[in-house]
């Protein structure tokens, strides 16, 4: 591969194709890992889930990234579990031997995201 097309190629792969504000449940990686939850800005590009932690007027950390190659499944998580964060929309991304779980705001924002993320 020439390395123009390696340039496009990755320029391609980092445009973003969805942002926003969403809630994530930890994903208890280890065994003693806390169940909570965190609002985190959430970006989605060609080749990458990433989600950042997002203060006002500061720059944006990286917490998290999953490689879409890694994504086995995206669905809609329908349950009638009271559901412990202000965000009631939840879907989520299995990757790897993980879970994300990821709470929308409204049905429309995670339709957007659970098609996108399938495209
Ligand atoms: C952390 O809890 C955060 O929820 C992390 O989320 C989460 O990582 C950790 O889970 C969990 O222990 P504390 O902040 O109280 O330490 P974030 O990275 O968004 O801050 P994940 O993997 O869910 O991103 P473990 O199991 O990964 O440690």
């Amino acid at each position: 591969m020439s390395w123009e097309t390696n340039i496009l190629g990755s320029a391609m792969n980092n445009c973003v194709l969805l942002e926003e504000l969403l809630i994530k449940k930890s994903q208890q990686k280890r065994r003693t890992s806390p169940s909570n939850f965190k609002v985190r800005f959430f970006v989605l590009t060609k080749s990458m889930l990433a989600y950042y932690e997002h203060r006002h007027g500061k720059k944006r950390t990286l917490k998290g990234s999953v490689e879409l190659s890694r994504i086995k499944c995206v669905e809609i998580v329908k349950s009638d579990i009271i559901i412990p964060c202000q965000y009631k929309y939840p879907f989520q991304v299995v990757h790897d031997n993980y879970i994300l779980y990821v709470f929308a705001p409204n049905r429309e924002s995670r339709q957007r995201w659970v098609l996108t993320l399938k495209e």
